[in-house]
Parts: structure tokens; sequence; C-alpha cells
């Protein structure tokens, strides 16, 4: 990815993610945003973008963060929200064994009192490979990856999802299926 798709990624992250209303878009519950209105809403806000660098950013996305609809019409980020207007109906998967969290070893102390939390986005991210989830922790510090008993988890009736890009959600992960 170049600098250019870099920052486009970036404001995509932010504004279909987190906060649409910083540049007055609207998405709906499933957090799609029209592309002709996210780029007449960018371009206000000094950020000029078209339809083709658009397309391009979703097709070379290393963790495959976007999707367009059916005609193209319209994007949204696949997993990652923390923003209220939006409310995925991700459908209900049965997890493998184990999946896998990245983390900072920072935050080791506060994880073994309460479990993983999703903070400000509306679920935990766990990656299905080792490899994966150092790479998420390595973003926040020393890394560290713990091991969530994941089918475990399910049977005793707590709810996965996996977004389009692979990216398993939970809402939360008690302790008690934690391997640190
Ligand atoms: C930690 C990236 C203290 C948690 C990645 C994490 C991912 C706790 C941080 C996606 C805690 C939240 C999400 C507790 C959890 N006490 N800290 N009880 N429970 N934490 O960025 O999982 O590049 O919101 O371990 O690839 O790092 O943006 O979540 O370290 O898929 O597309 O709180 O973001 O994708 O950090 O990353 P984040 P994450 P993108």
């Amino acid at each position: 990815m170049d600098k250019q798709h870099a920052e486009v990624s970036k404001f995509l992250s932010y504004v279909l993610r987190h906060q649409p209303e910083s540049i007055g878009l609207t998405l709906d519950s499933e957090g799609w945003a029209d592309i002709d209105t996210l780029i007449t809403c960018a371009a206000k806000d000094g950020k000029h973008l078209n339809i083709a660098l658009i397309q391009s950013v979703v097709e070379t996305s290393d963790k495959k963060r976007f999707a367009l609809s059916e005609y193209g019409l319209r994007i949204r980020a696949v997993q990652g929200h923390s923003s209220s207007q939006v409310d995925i109906r991700y459908k209900e998967q049965v997890p493998p064994e184990f999946l896998y969290h990245g983390t900072a070893t920072r935050f080791l102390d506060s994880i073994r009192e309460k479990g993983l939390v999703a903070g400000s986005r509306q679920y935990v991210h766990l990656s299905a490979d080792e490899a994966t989830a150092a790479a998420v922790g390595q973003r926040h510090g020393k890394p560290v990856v713990l091991k969530i008993r994941a089918l475990e988890m399910h049977r005793q009736g707590l709810v996965f999802y996996r977004a389009e890009n692979g990216v398993w959600l939970s809402g939360a992960v008690p302790v008690g299926f934690i391997d640190f």
C-alpha cells in the first residue's frame, strides 16, 4: 500500500467505523455509506477522493477492512466499529477450538482481573492464527498472544461472529477461557 492509499484507508476507517458525523456522513445500521455522499462529505472536509481511488483502497487493503455493495454504490467497514449508528447483524458462527488475541504485556494485569473487554469497540477482536494475533498486539507495545478456548466458550452459550475478512468477534472473553 502506498502513502496515499494508507492515508485514505485510515480516513475511511475513521469515518466508517468511528466518527461518520465528523464529516456529516450517516451510516445505516449495517454500516453502509453511499459512496457519492461520502465523496461529497469528504471534499467539504478537504479530503479529495474519487470512486477509482476508493475502489483501489478497498481492493488493496491488507486486512480487507472494507466491502463494496453489490453494484458498487455503497461502502462499509466489515468490522472494528465503535459508532453507535452501526449494529451489523453478523451471523452466529461455531468457532474453532482455539482463537487468539494479540495484546500488549502492559494490559495483562487488567486482563487477568476483568477478562477481555471490548473497550471502545463493539466487540473483542480475535484471530484464527497466532501470527495475525501477534501483529495485532504489536500495535499496542510489547506483544503477547493469548490463547482463547473458543469452542468451550461457545458450548457454554457465548456467541461468536466472524466478519467478512475473517476476524472473529465476541462480546467479551471471561478470564476462565483465557490461557495466559
Ligand atoms: C485490550 C486492527 C486492559 C486489548 C486489528 C487491546 C484488529 C484490555 C486493547 C482490530 C482489556 C484494545 C482490533 C482489559 C482488552 N484490560 N486492556 N480487561 N481487554 N484489552 O485497538 O484487538 O488495522 O480496540 O487486548 O487488526 O487491538 O484497525 O483492539 O490491546 O482486528 O483494521 O485493549 O484493529 O485492525 O485495542 O484491534 P483495540 P485490538 P485495523
